[in-house]
C-alpha cells in the first residue's frame, strides 16, 4: 500500500495488513483488514466518518475503469461504488457511495446509504490499538443507468474473471495532520478539528481510468485445506483468525 496522502512515522504509528478471498458457493467478496494504530479517532467527524480512523473499500465489479469518484459526471454512472467501514457510533452500519446519485437530484450527505445485511455483512473489533475489519459482500449494481439508484441488481462473480477494487485505510492522530498544523480550526466536515494524518491505498481509487487494481477470481482446484476448500477459509486458516 502507498500514502495517496500524509504519511506515518513508523510501524508503530500505522501499519496494515489485509487478506481477501472469493467464496464463489455464495458470490462474495471476503477481506480482513488488520491495522496497529497507536491512537483511535472516531466520532470527531461524524458526517465525514473518513477524517476518523477508518477503512474504505472500492468496488469496480464489471473492472470497466473507473470508480466512484469518476468525473466527469456522466462516466460516474457505471458500476463503481465505496464501502465505509467506520468504529464512529453515529454509523454503526456500512455506508455506501457512489458519486452519481448526484445526478438523480440527491444532496451530497444523503449519498450515504447505509445497508445492514442485504449486500454486505461487516464487523470491527478494536483491541487496544490493533484494529481489526472484516467483510463479505455481494457485488451489486448500484445505478443502473436505466433505472436509476433503486434498479440495483447483483453481478455474478465468475472464475478467471478479473474484478476492480482498492481498500485503502485513513490514520487520524493528535498532533500534526496532513494541512501540516495541529487540526484546531475546525470545518463544516470536521467541527471537532481536523485530524487526518494518512491515508494508505493499495491504488489511486479516484482516477478516471486504471485507478484500482484488477483482482483476478481463481478458485482453489484439487487444493487439500484443513477448513474449506475455499481461498477465504484458506486464508482464515492461516492467519488463524477467529472474527
Ligand atoms: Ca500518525
Ligand atoms: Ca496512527
Ligand atoms: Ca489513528
Amino acid at each position: 500500500m502507498s500514502a495517496l496522502t500524509g504519511g506515518a512515522d513508523d510501524a508503530d504509528d500505522l501499519f496494515i495488513d489485509l487478506v481477501i478471498g472469493w467464496q464463489p458457493s455464495n458470490n462474495t467478496i471476503n477481506a480482513m483488514i488488520h491495522v496497529h494504530d497507536d491512537a483511535l479517532i472516531v466520532d470527531k467527524n461524524p458526517t465525514c466518518t473518513f477524517r476518523d480512523d477508518n477503512c474504505e473499500v472500492h468496488f469496480d465489479p464489471d473492472n470497466g475503469g473507473g470508480g466512484p469518484y469518476s468525473a466527469p459526471s456522466d462516466l460516474d454512472q457505471q458500476p463503481a461504488y465505496q464501502m465505509c467501514l467506520s468504529f464512529s457510533e453515529q454509523f454503526p452500519r456500512v455506508q455506501m457511495y457512489n458519486g452519481a446519485l448526484s445526478e438523480f437530484g440527491q444532496d451530497a450527505l444523503d449519498f450515504w446509504w447505509t445497508h445492514s445485511g442485504d449486500f454486505v455483512t461487516a464487523g470491527h473489533v478494536n483491541t487496544g490499538s490493533e484494529y481489526y475489519y472484516e467483510f463479505s459482500a455481494n457485488l451489486f449494481d448500484p445505478l443502473s443507468i436505466g433505472g436509476g439508484p433503486d434498479a440495483s441488481t447483483d453481478w455474478i462473480l465468475t472464475a478467471e474473471s478479473t474484478i476492480g477494487m482498492s481498500i485503502s485505510v485513513d490514520d487520524a492522530d493528535p498532533g500534526i495532520n496532513a494541512n501540516g498544523d495541529e487540526g484546531s480550526v475546525g470545518s463544516d466536515c470536521c467541527p471537532d478539528g481536523f485530524f487526518w494524518q494518512a491515508q494508505f491505498s493499495m491504488a489511486d481509487q479516484f482516477m478516471n481510468t486504471g485507478g484500482m487494481p484488477d483482482i483476478f477470481l481463481t478458485p482453489l482446484d484439487g487444493t487439500d485445506t484443513a477448513v474449506e476448500a475455499t481461498s477465504w477459509g484458506q486464508l482464515k486458516t492461516m492467519v488463524q483468525s477467529d472474527l
